[in-house]
């Protein structure tokens, strides 16, 4: 075994906190500290159990996750052969495409299996049936405790749509705080398709117009602050196209100057920008049918220079983004990257995208989120992330202390806390709840 370079030559580290890894222990002792370490998830798609039916779980919810439908779609079934059927008859459909006739080799199917294998459920059945009588047994509030505590995550942030009425419904009744999942005010309906809903703010007793002129930058604003008073949203949040421009003479541009960018500045919460999406290329496929697109990342440095009070959470979708934003993060302190986004989701992408964020960036990044939909997700993808983190973060200590700085467990747990956690605590709103949560595992 050999020593840390600085330990081995003799020479005096900076004192800190702990013994100087080995080669050897550094390995270990990463994965151990990856593992237990809470992770506060910073954009999910999950639900807290107040919103009823909204939030997904169980078996045939994760067999019918839209990355699966797009896998399934693929091949033989036609779409209009498959949306009709009944949830249950997809999800039996979609296991025995893709996981009786075929192996499941892709990132999406892996995770049905190590979701199966985490609960002690069988992987290589013809059917489903043991799988739907094990959830069928859970009931939700403790199964939720045991899914978060077998993923390490301590706190989920939601996507929250005001102008979605069946969610709209839930706030407007009032809704008790949930320190484990925390509200984000999603901005899509609003930023992206103004025309289409303008008439829902207006209903409320909001002055604005279709062309949201006059006094409507105004009044968007108004409604902001009304729905943040009532979410304590940790963010504020919209996902945009490829072909987003800024500044450009746009609806959704006029709204994110007069009222979002204004309203996030004044309640100190982030905005956060997911850009590149291309909405329904294959609308058949329905929630299955979006695909991405490299955006041009100038319109995000005009936005981090001229509001230097706002901050931006930023993730791109388009694989070609992912340097650009890495260089934008080291010009501009009102903006922080986060996440392998959605298609950025596979672990060799999840990799390259990781190496280059630490070689860039240090810690002053998020790596990842789950994006989960359904519950019991957030087991396999956080597993993946740490899995793969593990190695990065490993191959980056043993470096560092090749080139003259040993490393102590104290090191990495500072580094992976902020990973983790503080970089997302310190980047979400003044009312956060995000830190209430403990920050390691028993
Ligand atoms: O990854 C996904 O599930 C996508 O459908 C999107 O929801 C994306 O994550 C988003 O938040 O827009
Ligand atoms: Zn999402």
């Amino acid at each position: 075994m050999r020593t840390a370079f600085l330990k081995s030559t003799g020479q005096i580290p900076i004192s800190r906190d702990g013994e100087l890894l080995t080669e050897a222990q550094i390995f270990s002792t990463v994965e151990d500290v990856l593992a237990t370490t809470q992770v506060i998830d910073i954009h999910t798609h999950l639900f807290a159990p107040a919103f009823g039916k909204l939030g997904l779980w169980g078996i045939d919810e994760l067999l019918t996750y839209h990355y699966l439908e797009a896998e399934f779609l693929s091949s033989d079934t036609r779409p209009e052969e498959y949306w009709p059927l009944p949830k249950r008859d997809q999800a039996d459909a979609i296991w025995r495409a893709l996981f009786v006739e075929n192996t499941p080799v892709s990132e999406a199917t892996r995770g049905i299996i190590a979701v199966l294998k985490a609960f002690h459920l069988p992987t290589d059945r013809p059917d489903l049936a043991e799988a739907r009588s094990f959830f069928k047994a859970q009931t939700l509030e403790t199964h939720i405790r045991k899914v978060f505590q077998m993923a390490g995550v301590s706190a989920v942030v939601m996507t929250n749509d005001p102008l979605d009425p069946e969610e709209a419904a839930v706030w407007l009744n009032g809704v008790a705080s949930d320190k484990q999942f925390c509200a984000v005010l999603r901005l899509d309906r609003i930023l992206c398709n103004w025309t289409t809903h303008w008439q829902v703010l207006a209903g409320q007793g909001y002055r604005v117009d279709e062309q949201a002129s006059g006094k409507s930058g105004a009044e968007v604003r108004r409604f902001l602050v009304d729905w943040y008073e009532r979410m304590q949203p940790v963010y504020m949040a919209v996902s945009l196209p490829d072909t987003f421009e800024y500044p450009s003479d746009t609806i959704g541009n006029r709204l994110l100057k007069e009222a979002v960018l204004p309203a996030c500045r004044d309640l100190e919460v982030p905005l956060s920008l997911m850009i590149g999406v291309r909405k329904q290329v294959n609308p058949s496929l329905r929630l299955a049918g979006d695909a991405l697109g490299r955006a041009d990342l100038r319109a995000l440095e005009n936005l981090c220079r001229e509001f230097p009070a706002n901050r931006f959470l930023v993730s791109v979708l388009s694989r070609e983004n992912q340097h650009e934003l890495c260089v934008y993060a080291r010009k501009f302190s009102n903006l922080m990257p986060f996440g392998c986004w959605w298609f950025m989701n596979n672990p060799s992408i999840v990799e390259e995208i990781t190496r280059e964020r630490i070689e860039m960036l240090g810690t002053s990044f998020i790596p990842q989120h789950s994006d989960a939909r359904v519950l019991e997700q957030v087991i396999y993808k956080w597993n993946n992330t740490r899995r793969t983190l593990a190695r990065i973060l490993a191959d980056t200590y043993r470096l560092l202390s090749e080139d003259g700085r040993g490393v102590t467990r104290g090191d990495i747990q500072r580094d992976v806390t902020r990973l983790f956690r503080s970089n997302a605590e310190a980047w979400t709103g003044p009312r956060a709840h995000l830190s209430d949560a403990s920050a390691q595992t028993s």
